[in-house]
């Protein structure tokens, strides 16, 4: 069987989810289209690097990501770091004929992300970025049933990702909240997700129109390079640094096939976990997936007899998309894990099958156009057209 060697950049919290994923994904789809090998992580430090090695199996470890990326036996470069290194990383490894899958988003800026794309396109080397909540079955099944023609005609398309992990001024300032390091705040670290959602399920987006506001403006400053996501928190009188990044957008939004919608996110809703939803009205039915219920697609058809009408639940299991590996019985439990499983299987697949994966860097600028044109709506007040916003 085919082996790949990847070599991981970045080995905190996304780290340990992709070397997770490269372990189980054979124990899930076997025979598996090729065998991850997890041959070299890289952190910032040899001392992080090292550790990261042992925790998740890793069987070398570096702190010179520039090193690996030229490392004759690496197949796949898998970047897990913070959003400022993305593009570096990517276009050097395209240039050494690696094939790459990156975190979200893509990069910083649009700008930023159309030079990964270039690098990638003129290396002809694969190319995945990781929205992996679209690899949730029940949100691939409602992929099915659009395309099936299920809803018929999507009206509407409105999504929300709502988080309260930064509700609190006491959350340190991580690299998350600082713009030259993560772009933007919760539109690029959580609002992309949704956007993905809606050019995954209703198609490209053409126009947008939206708010942006920062509730908390400064934070206390962190020491060490690892978001800790709130649950450590900063000591009360350590010196404060300036968030200049939106802590939550709302946009309407315009597809090109006429349908319409609204996407919102904040990490500031005291409540709210990972509360990543849609809801899809078509002319013959509505969809409606919550991923803190990630088993669950509630659908509501207009040809259900009309006493009994309403949304009713379909718990995903082995009749659904990805169900021939995942676990036997539908409600089993599909948990982040598996989405990550499931995305590291699809990507390996299109190595050795040598055929496309989606999302790739292209789906990746193109939310970076969509995120740029929603900051721009949001300071000047005015509905932004996003072909003007191509790079
Ligand atoms: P993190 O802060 O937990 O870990 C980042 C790691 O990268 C740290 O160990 C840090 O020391 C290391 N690092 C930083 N610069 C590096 C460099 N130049 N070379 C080598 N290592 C370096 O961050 P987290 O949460 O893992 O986020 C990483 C990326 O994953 C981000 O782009 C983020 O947006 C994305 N992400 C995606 C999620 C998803 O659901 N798809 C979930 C969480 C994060
Ligand atoms: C923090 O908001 C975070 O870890 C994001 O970075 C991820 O993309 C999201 O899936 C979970 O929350």
């Amino acid at each position: 069987m085919k082996k790949l060697n990847v070599g991981m950049i970045g080995g905190g919290f996304m780290g340990k989810a992709h070397a997770l994923a490269y372990a189980g994904m054979p124990m899930f789809f076997w025979p598996a289209p090729a065998v991850p090998q997890r041959h070299t992580v890289v952190d910032v430090t040899e001392e992080l690097a090292k550790d990261a090695a042992e925790r998740l199996g890793f069987e070398n470890y570096s702190s010179d990501w520039r090193k690996v990326v030229e490392d004759p036996e690496i197949d796949i470069i898998d970047i897990v770091t913070p959003n400022d290194s993305h593009a570096e990383i990517a276009i050097a490894a395209a240039k050494a004929g690696k094939h790459i899958i990156s975190e979200k988003p893509l990069a910083r800026t649009a700008a930023e992300a159309k030079t990964m794309l270039d690098a990638v396109k003129e290396a002809g080397v694969k190319h995945m970025v990781a929205f992996n909540y679209r690899r949730t079955p029940a949100v691939a099944l409602a992929k099915k049933y659009i395309e099936e023609g299920r809803i018929g005609k999507i009206l509407n398309f409105r999504g929300t990702y709502l988080q309260d992990w930064s509700a609190d001024p006491n959350s340190p300032l991580s690299w998350r909240f600082q713009k030259e390091r993560a772009g933007s705040g919760a539109l690029g670290d959580i609002g992309t997700h949704v956007i993905d959602f809606a050019r995954y399920l209703v198609g490209d987006i053409s126009e947008v129109m939206a708010i942006a506001k920062t509730w908390i403006g400064e934070r206390p400053i962190q020491s060490g390079g690892v978001d800790k996501l709130g649950t450590v928190k900063a000591e009360t009188d350590v010196p404060k640094g300036k968030v200049d990044v939106d802590d939550e957008f709302s946009t309407l939004i315009k597809f090109d096939n006429g349908a319409v919608g609204s996407i919102e996110a904040t990490r500031n809703a005291w409540g709210r976990n990972n509360f990543l939803t849609f809801e899809i009205h078509g002319e013959k039915g509505s969809l409606y997936f919550n991923y803190e219920r990630r088993d669950e697609l509630q659908v509501c058809f207009s040809d259900d007899p009309s006493d009994s009408r309403g949304f009713r639940t379909v718990y995903t299991g082995p009749a659904h998309p990805y169900g021939e590996g995942l676990w036997p019985i539908p409600a089993l439990g599909i948990g982040y894990g598996e989405t990550k499983i499931i995305e590291t299987y699809d990507f390996l697949k299109s190595i050795a099958e040598d055929t496309s994966v989606s999302p790739d860097f292209e789906d990746g600028y193109q939310i970076a156009v969509i995120s740029d044109a929603i900051l721009e709506s949001a300071e000047k007040g005015v509905w932004v057209n996003l072909t003007e916003n191509l790079v």
